[in-house]
């Protein structure tokens, strides 16, 4: 298989960096290309966690690694999350990683305006707090200060003065001090330094990695119902997290993907606010959560827990051009009696195949279950697909068949050989 899009299928915390990791092994390049350090991607190697939020995945194993242009960089986390993998051993380089020029920066003004709209207003988000709205905000408004303006600091001020206006006037609302120009620049002047070596027209070196046949793997952070564009819109992130994005966010054409890994949870999660038809809001979401361990890996929020939604991720799927799946956390489910799938929506008199597109209805519907009998034996380390219970089989051959779209892959715990290939 040549280049891949690894992609999340559901709100996010599907397990994409556990299968990042797996395909890293029989990849040439890991790019990012979207979201910024709002990213949670865990990966477990022997008795080592890594937790990035930042950084591509593959950077933990050494394989090149790149952040392209539709990723927002904040460097001083860059900074401290390139330290602290490194105090694990972790080697990183400009020659193992490299970051597109283009890339818009999160400033610390970003992360305060976050925070501001969180905390002032009845209508939350529940965003990660971490400046990623604010500053793409400011990418679509033109007003960005980008990687490559770190090379041009003598020549930024006017620059800086049209973003500080913009967000003066903002931060005037919110009875907060207009920002420190002078101080801006100088952390500017400070992190510029660490950041430019790592600075390189990524586009132009993905095409010469297209030349000559190497493979890429695309990193996608968040998951398909947090697109600003096609997830539970305002509940969402600022970025296209759909796949298409895998070309526009590193600079290559949509030729360069062979194939989409759709990362699905065999539940459902979600952090912060907005509609979840499948909430189980009682002792079984409960035992979900803690069974799956579902606690958020930046911010450490506790993950909101249902059952599998096939209508969510039919639609993923559809609209994420997704070619294959990956089942993670199957063994979260061993035990229960009963399992539940949900495979339609009501609302009001109306039967729904898809998740309509208004707020209101979408909070309004209710789930039409199908129901199963669940298994008793442990599907936790399973390496092959004899190894699994005949019912884990069944609920992996009817999840396939309500998402259109066949199973590649099924995760049996965070360790990167708990993988079966479905043939
Ligand atoms: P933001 O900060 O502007 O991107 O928040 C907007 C919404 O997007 C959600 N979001 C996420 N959902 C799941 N996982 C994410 N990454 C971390 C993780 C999150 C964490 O892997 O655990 O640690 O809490 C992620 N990033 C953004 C967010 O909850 C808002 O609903
Ligand atoms: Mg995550």
């Amino acid at each position: 298989m040549a280049n891949v899009v690894v992609t999340g299928a559901q709100w996010g915390d599907e397990g994409k960096g556990k299968i990042v990791d797996w395909l890293s092994a029989r990849a040439d390049v890991v790019v990012r290309f979207q979201g910024g350090h709002n990213a949670g991607h865990t990966l477990v190697v022997g008795n080592q966690t890594y937790k990035l939020s930042l950084l591509p995945s593959g950077i933990v194993r050494g394989t090149l690694s790149m952040i392209g242009n539709g990723v927002v960089l904040d460097p001083w986390h860059f900074r401290s999350e390139v330290e602290k993998l490194t105090s694990q051993g972790v080697t990183i380089t400009p020659d193992n990683l490299h970051i597109a020029e283009t890339c818009p920066l999160i400033l610390p003004f970003h992360r305060d305006l976050d925070g501001l709209r969180e905390d002032a207003s009845a209508f939350k988000i529940g965003t990660t707090r971490r400046g990623i709205g604010p500053a793409y905000e400011d990418k679509v408004g033109r007003r960005a200060i980008r990687v490559c303006d770190l090379a041009h600091l003598d020549s930024l001020a006017p620059q800086i003065d049209r973003l500080c206006a913009h967000h003066d006037a903002i931060r005037a609302g919110f009875g907060e001090a207009p920002i420190d120009r002078a101080r801006l620049m100088a952390d500017l002047t400070e992190i510029a330094p660490t950041i430019l070596p790592f600075a390189k027209p990524v586009w132009h070196e993905l095409a010469a990695v297209r030349r000559q046949g190497r493979r890429i793997l695309f990193e996608g952070a968040q998951g398909m119902l947090l697109d600003v564009d096609h997830g539970t819109y305002p509940f969402v992130t600022s970025s296209n997290t759909v796949s298409g994005t895998a070309a526009s966010g590193s600079g290559l054409g949509p030729g360069a993907i062979d194939f989409v890994l759709g990362i699905v949870k065999a539940y459902t999660t979600r952090v912060g606010a907005g509609p979840f038809p499948t909430e189980l809001d009682d002792a079984i979401g409960q035992r979900l959560g803690e069974r799956g361990h579902e606690f958020g890996t930046v911010t450490g929020r506790k993950r909101r827990c249902g059952w599998f939604d096939a209508v969510l991720v039919r639609q993923s799927a559809a609209v994420g051009g997704i070619t294959g799946i990956a089942l993670t956390k199957l063994d979260v489910l061993d035990g229960f009696d009963t399992l539940r799938i949900c495979t339609g929506y009501r609302l009001g008199e109306r039967t729904l195949d898809y998740l309509p597109a208004h707020p209101a209805e979408q909070a309004a519907v209710t789930p039409i279950y199908e129901e199963f009998d669940g298994w008793s034996d442990s599907t936790a380390g399973a390496r092959s697909w004899a190894q699994l219970p005949a019912q884990a089989i069944k609920y992996i051959r009817r999840i396939e068949e309500l998402i259109d779209c066949p199973v590649a892959l099924v995760s049996t715990s965070p360790e990167r050989d708990d993988t079966i290939l479905v043939r």
